[in-house]
């Protein structure tokens, strides 16, 4: 067999692609026709490619890569760990220092009570133990009947069947028979595309309040939870009213419920603090973590929890592990990554550097003809593509057409620029430069303007 590496032909590693490999949320069938691009190499926010190209990573991998790619710190730290443990397992009474280290690191970062950790490979991981979690504490306190978790239309929580439950993407609970039973779903705060007439001050309080209105049909005695993410993430960068979050904490202080944050991409300083959480003065119970906990240099998760939940927790064994649970490579690896964070004082940078720089430059996007709102919290960002913006106009065409188009656009002019439908959404690595900003803006500045053309060719600039 010939070793397949970096120095062959594109043609040739895609047409090995197509033949074996099958991508995650992908028709593979069309990609097979087009060849997926070939990622060969990364420094810092730029990313190259099979045909030469330095593509600047808007989105940080997939929202991880926080502190930059080509950091040999971390490479380091791997192979030492792999020299000394590259594996043993913490299930039956043994423990090792990796993992006792990340734990008391994690204890230490996170806010308030939230002391005790729990090891998972992912963000669905986590959330399918905190699914588990959630509702044998109310067991455990006595209240069995208390299952019921509540989350959100257009949330992501992950792919698991218990994670995707949570999560309330249609495209996805349409296939594989979901959600599980007991999850119920509220809608989202998302004023561009859902407001109608209200203000957004009215509209993020009546989203909130739906929440107290389930909590009373479905009966706080069968309710253990609610989870969100503190800014959605996956669908679309969706940043609620003012008024919504302290609502939310309201409802959630006033019943018998426990709050779990998804911080699996708010985590680890995105949003300008260390977790998403400090950034909208919430209290969770219960946070989930994963990415740019190791800045996605190794595979790693973990839910954190109270000391009252760990307490209560702790009272029974809770039959639940995975293998890889706290893995002393990716444990380490994380470590080094949390303790790089704070000797270069990212979480310092993006609140005093790279965020109001890019928050300057991403609002005024919104004079270009094509964009209608921009948000944007820390280092992540969304603006929505309308051909009406007075009226908050949809595209004629169906969801996503015109987002691909631009999204392509931005690929064309080597920027990593993700679409959600027709939103196009940005999450940086961390350490981005003020000057790579400006890179990113004006390449997002062209992508627009062709995106523009080729709708006006396509006669699809077009209002529904
Ligand atoms: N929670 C949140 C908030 C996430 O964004 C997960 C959980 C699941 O984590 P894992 O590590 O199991 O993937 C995520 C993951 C996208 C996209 O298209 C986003 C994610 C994953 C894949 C695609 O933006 N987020």
């Amino acid at each position: 067999m010939t070793a397949i590496t970096n120095h062959m032909p594109t043609a040739e590693l895609q047409a090995l692609d197509a033949a074996h490999h099958m991508h995650p949320f992908t028709a593979n069938g069309d990609l097979a026709a087009r060849g997926a691009r070939v990622i060969t190499g990364a420094r810092g926010v730029f990313l190259t490619d099979s045909d030469g190209n330095w593509i600047l990573d808007g989105m940080a991998g997939l929202w991880c890569v926080n502190i930059g790619y080509g950091r040999d710190e971390l490479a380091e730290v791997a192979a030492r760990q792999m020299r000394e443990l590259p594996y043993y397992n913490t299930f039956f009474q043994t423990t090792h220092v990796p993992a006792i280290a990340l734990a008391e690191k994690l204890a230490e970062l996170a806010p308030g009570d939230l002391n005790h950790v729990f090891f998972a490979s992912g963000g669905s991981e986590a959330n399918d133990t905190n699914i588990r979690l959630v509702r044998t504490y109310w067991a455990e306190k006595g209240k069995p009947s208390k299952r019921i978790i509540i989350s959100r239309r257009n949330a992501y929580h992950g792919s698991t069947v218990g994670a995707a439950s949570l999560g309330g993407m249609a495209g996805m609970h349409a296939q594989g028979g979901l959600p599980i039973p007991d999850i119920h779903h509220i809608d989202q705060p998302d004023w561009w595309s859902e407001g109608g007439d209200l203000t957004p001050e009215e509209f993020g309080l009546e989203r909130a309040r739906q929440l107290e209105r389930a909590i009373e049909e479905l009966g706080e005695d069968n309710i253990a939870a609610f989870i969100a993410e503190p800014v959605q993430g996956a669908g679309g960068v969706i940043v609620a009213p003012d008024g919504y979050w302290p609502e939310i904490q309201r409802i959630c202080d006033e019943h018998e419920i426990l709050l779990i944050a998804d911080e699996v991409i708010c985590g680890f300083g995105r949003t300008g603090n260390w977790f998403g959480t400090q950034t909208l003065n919430l209290r969770p119970d219960i946070m989930t973590v994963a990415k740019g906990l190791s800045s996605g240099y190794q595979p790693i998760g973990a839910s954190i929890v109270s000391d009252e939940v760990a307490e209560v927790i702790g009272r029974t064994e809770f039959n639940h592990g995975y293998t890889y649970h706290g893995h002393p490579v990716a444990a380490a690896v994380a470590l080094k990554n949390l303790e790089i964070m704070e000797e270069e004082d990212v979480i310092g940078h993006v609140r005093d550097i790279a965020a109001p720089h890019l928050k300057e430059r991403w609002e005024a996007l919104t004079d270009h003809p094509l964009v209608g709102e921009a948000k944007i919290v820390g280092m992540m960002a969304s603006i929505a593509l309308t051909p009406d913006k007075k009226r908050r106009a949809a595209f004629v065409s169906e969801p996503g057409t015109v987002g691909l188009v631009c999204r392509e656009r931005c690929f064309a002019n080597n920027l990593v620029m993700r679409h959600v439908g027709d939103r196009m959404i940005i999450a940086p690595p961390l350490v981005i430069t003020p000057d790579e900003i400006d890179i990113l803006i004006d390449r997002a500045r062209v992508a627009l303007d062709e995106t523009l053309d080729e709708l006006k060719s396509r006669d699809l600039l077009r209002a529904a």
